[in-house]
């Protein structure tokens, strides 16, 4: 378990962290920005933006083989649209590296001729991954890599020199990732961001988390949801209109009784959370642009 998700922020630590960005961000070409493919909204933080400047950026979707693939693709128009370069990743099983790579040099392409015009003949471009924790930055930086490189600076507050690693597709990775927060400006922020587990659930916030995320699903994914759990979909005769008794019945449904018959919502919050987070409900995605 990674450190950084035991992290309280608090405003020093926030404050720290961007300026270890900001320091950072001079001595690189392009900046790499993870984000969580199924909420890209909630896992990026917009103080990114007031100091990247004119750096050329990619947002990297990443994890988005448990994403719907159709979101994902409308994520990708919807940043292009803003001029913002986008591509989809699945940094665990380095799927979509090429494309990312093909990318950056072409956001690159003026400097990499700069350099050329000065002799500088396929110099690397230099790279910093950059992201709010749990988002897959060390995963990517290993992958670029095709080893597993030692990152000891993920965590606000380690401030080092940082060291370049070479990678193929002619890039110098700094093994040092750029720790941003999440931002947490709304319930609903808070919601996805716990449901996905990429922030810290306290064990009694399971159920209310569980709750609500099936309220989302039921809008968004209706027929996964109800196909996973076996209970009436909302254009079914027999489909439960309560949101409370429904849920109950998902818990009945899975096996999630107690002795003496009474519903175990605990359990069976857990258990829908980890179908969620392990994509078994299918490839959901919680914030459309
Ligand atoms: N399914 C899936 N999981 C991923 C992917 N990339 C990273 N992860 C997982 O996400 C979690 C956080 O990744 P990590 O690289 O530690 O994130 P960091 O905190 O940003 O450095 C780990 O459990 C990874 O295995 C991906 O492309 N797909
Ligand atoms: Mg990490």
């Amino acid at each position: 378990m990674d450190d950084i998700k035991s992290i309280n922020w608090f405003p020093g630590h926030m404050r720290k962290a961007l300026n270890d960005v900001q320091e950072n961000l001079k001595l690189v070409d392009i900046v790499f920005e993870t984000c969580d493919a199924r909420i890209p909204f909630s896992s990026r933080n917009p103080e990114l933006d007031k100091i990247i400047g004119n750096k050329p950026r990619v947002v990297i979707l990443n994890k988005s083989d448990l994403a719907d693939p159709n979101v994902t693709k409308a994520w990708i128009e919807h940043l292009r649209s803003k001029g913002v370069s986008a591509v989809a990743l699945e940094s665990a099983r380095k799927k979509g590296l090429d494309d990312l790579i093909k990318e950056a040099r072409k956001l690159c392409s003026d400097i990499l001729e700069k350099a050329a015009s000065k002799g500088r003949i396929g110099r690397p471009i230099r790279v910093m991954v950059v992201g709010v924790p749990n988002t897959g930055k060390s995963t990517l930086i290993n992958a670029l890599c095709g080893r597993k490189v030692a990152v000891t600076g993920d965590k606000p507050g380690v401030t080092r020199a940082p060291k370049w690693v070479k990678t193929d597709g002619q890039i110098e990775l700094m093994d040092m990732p750029g720790v941003l927060w999440p931002k947490i400006q709304t319930k609903r922020s808070q919601l996805v961001l716990t449901a996905t587990g990429a922030v810290k659930q306290e064990v009694t916030d399971s159920v209310e988390i569980a709750y609500e995320t099936i309220k989302i699903l039921l809008e968004r994914y209706p027929k996964e949801l109800c196909e996973r759990f076996k209970i009436a979909s909302p254009d079914d005769e027999d489909f439960i209109q309560d949101d409370y008794d429904r849920f109950l019945e998902m818990a009945r449904k899975r096996g999630c009784i107690m002795s003496g018959g009474r519903i175990d919502e605990d359990r069976f919050a857990k258990v829908f959370l980890d179908d969620l987070r392990q994509a078994r409900i299918g490839r959901i995605t919680l914030e459309v642009p």
